[in-house]
């Protein structure tokens, strides 16, 4: 074998890991972090294709100036997205536009891609029938999985993001991390998620 072919990434280790982040009063400080802007185009590189598509978020030092800071890797929480009426999947809760989802997402270079830039993409849990770029789109980042890394070949990185997706459902699930506004049990307050616009520049 050359030294090029000798594999450099690890494998998943998606069974190793607790189901469950934080404890069941909610998430701690620094947590929650937000962040909102318009799905932009990503690195194209087929994520769709792989059965995990990430809505991309511009990355802007001045508007979340603790994403500089905060460790590249992998979060959870909640998404927020203003379809248009004419997206297959609008459909609003009665008292405001928005519709709220259970997310994960990536911070950081991809290590298995090795990119230059810092790059934030959200997996939203939820079947799309239609793309929504262009949609604008707000984030409660609720807690932290685990580190970015680098994979031995692409079926460990889709496992370990698989295994990702199933902690945030079921950290999310519980009472103290669901959002209020679901009107589902939910305690923890995450009105800034569905609030109008108007709203938010009489504050
Ligand atoms: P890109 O490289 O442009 O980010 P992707 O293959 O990652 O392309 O696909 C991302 C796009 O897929 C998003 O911008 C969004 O419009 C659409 N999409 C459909 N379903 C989802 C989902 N569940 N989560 C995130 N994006 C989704
Ligand atoms: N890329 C990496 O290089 N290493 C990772 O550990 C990694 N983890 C990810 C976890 C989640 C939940 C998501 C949504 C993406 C992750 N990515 C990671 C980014 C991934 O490489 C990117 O979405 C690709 O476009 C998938 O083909
Ligand atoms: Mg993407």
């Amino acid at each position: 074998m050359s030294k090029e072919e000798i594999p450099t990434g690890t494998t998943a280790a998606s069974g190793l890991r607790p189901l469950l982040i934080g404890p069941s009063s909610g998430p701690e400080p620094p947590y929650p972090y937000r962040m909102s802007g318009p799905v932009i185009s990503g690195f194209g590189r087929g994520s769709k294709e792989l059965g995990i598509p990430t809505a991309n978020l511009p990355v802007d030092n001045s508007l979340t100036p603790w994403i500089s800071s905060i460790p590249s890797g992998v979060y959870f929480g909640w998404a927020s997205l203003l379809l248009p009426p004419s997206h297959p999947n609008y459909s609003p809760a009665s008292n405001t536009s928005w519709s709220m989802f259970p997310m994960v997402m990536s911070i950081g270079y991809n290590p298995f891609y090795k990119n230059d830039t810092r790059s934030a993409e959200v997996h939203v849990l939820h079947e799309f029938q239609a793309d929504f770029y262009g949609t604008d789109m707000r984030l409660l980042i609720m807690g932290y999985i685990r580190d970015e890394k680098d994979y031995k070949g692409l079926d460990d990185l889709v496992e370990d993001i698989t295994f990702d997706c199933r902690v945030a459902r079921q950290s999310l699930s519980r009472p103290g991390w669901r959002v209020k506004e679901l009107g589902d049990g939910g305690q923890f307050e995450g009105g800034w998620l569905v609030e109008q616009e108007e709203e938010k520049a009489s504050l």
